[in-house]
């Protein structure tokens, strides 16, 4: 019995300082101490010279040992499994990863950001505002009087708690925000999400997204306003497109111009996008009145400035042929998985 314990004590310590290896080393360790003529299966066999008395003492260091063998066979088996033991057969490095379902962006993301990067190729910094507003900073420091159309709960939706708070109708709030906290030369491009009270349809949304732009400084002209935006569509559509700028009006922009780029889908040869006239309008555009300049502490003797608006939805149709409004805000993946493309 004694020698049987010590020899026990002897096999632990072979257990103890065993370096796992690969899987041959494994099953001959298996072999030798698990095995039908292996280690533990011979001990068994020695319970028979072992004294009556110290049968059931033997049995359980035995039973322990046997434990201990076995559960030394199971980690070392399972570490092979996981190539922690850097067992180079058990794994395959040059398996490809599994792939990662990615998404796209969204067209409105994508349009948005080539706007922004066309601009900010001319000096033009992204600036952004609050969608909740005040009155003063959507309409009233705007020049839009009190009784303009657009400030009916018709078309916008103003915030129950509050009648002089209301959703932005335009990001020209944002250009407001910036003359007040800057002085010029001020040039920004303000992109972001507006809100109408509109019935929806394929032509309407209750929101949609706009990029207005604002530069003041001294000497700004007209002449620049419109090589500015030139260069924007040129750079959006292609070198080919023509434009041409008609007269307008807004409350904030003295004079006013709607610009509008030969029609795309025909070029300009007539068809149903450009309701047979060969040109589709794109963007309102004008100096900035004097009276904002006012409003807001910039001496209009000094400084002149040009803005402009642009509708991102209506840029996306033109450039992705979208047809119906409604599907930029449905979610549905089969009309967002078409835009894969980086910009
Ligand atoms: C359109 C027309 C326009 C502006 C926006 C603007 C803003 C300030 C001062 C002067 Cl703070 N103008 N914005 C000017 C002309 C047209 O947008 O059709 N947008 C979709």
């Amino acid at each position: 019995m004694e020698q049987l314990l010590q020899q026990i004590e002897q096999y632990k310590k072979e257990i103890a300082s065993i370096v796992p290896d690969g899987a041959d080393a494994l099953e001959a360790y298996r072999i030798r101490f698990l095995g039908t003529k292996g280690i533990v299966k011979g001990l068994f066999g020695e319970m028979k010279s072992v004294p009556g008395d110290q049968k059931k003492e033997f049995g359980q260091i035995l039973n322990e040992f046997k434990q201990l063998a076995e559960a030394r066979y199971e980690d070392w088996k399972n570490s092979l499994g996981t190539g922690a033991s850097g067992n180079a057969a058990s794994i395959d490095l040059s398996l490809p990863a599994d792939t990662l379902p990615l998404g796209t962006h969204h067209p409105i993301t994508l349009v948005r950001d080539q706007i922004v990067r066309i601009f900010g190729r001319l000096g033009f910094s992204v600036a952004e505002g609050p969608e909740i507003e005040d009155d003063w900073h959507n309409f009233t420091a705007l020049n839009l009087p009190e009784n303009h159309p657009a400030r009916d709960m018709q078309d916008t939706f103003y915030i129950n708690q509050n009648p002089d708070w209301l959703l932005r109708t335009h990001t020209s709030s944002v250009q407001a925000r910036t003359m007040e906290s800057q002085k010029p030369p001020i040039r920004i491009i303000c992109p972001g999400r507006v809100y109408r009270n509109e019935t929806i349809s394929a032509r309407a949304h209750c929101f949609f997204h706009q990029t207005e732009g604002l530069y003041i400084d001294e000497n700004v002209s007209f002449a620049d306003l419109k090589q500015t935006l030139y260069f924007f569509v040129q750079q959006m559509f292609g070198k080919d497109v023509k434009v041409r700028f008609r007269p307008s009006y807004f409350p904030f922009t003295e004079p006013s111009a709607e610009m509008d780029i030969s029609c795309l889908i025909c070029g300009g040869s007539g068809c149903s996008v450009c309701k047979h006239t060969g040109w589709v309008e794109i963007l309102g555009s004008g100096m900035v009145h004097p009276k904002l300049l006012e409003n807001f502490g910039i001496d209009p003797n000094k400084y002149t400035g040009f803005a402009f608006g642009m509708g991102v939805e209506r840029i996306c149709q033109l450039k992705y042929r979208v047809n119906d409004l409604r599907l930029y805000s449905q979610n549905d993946v089969r009309f967002l998985r078409q835009f894969t493309g980086a910009v």
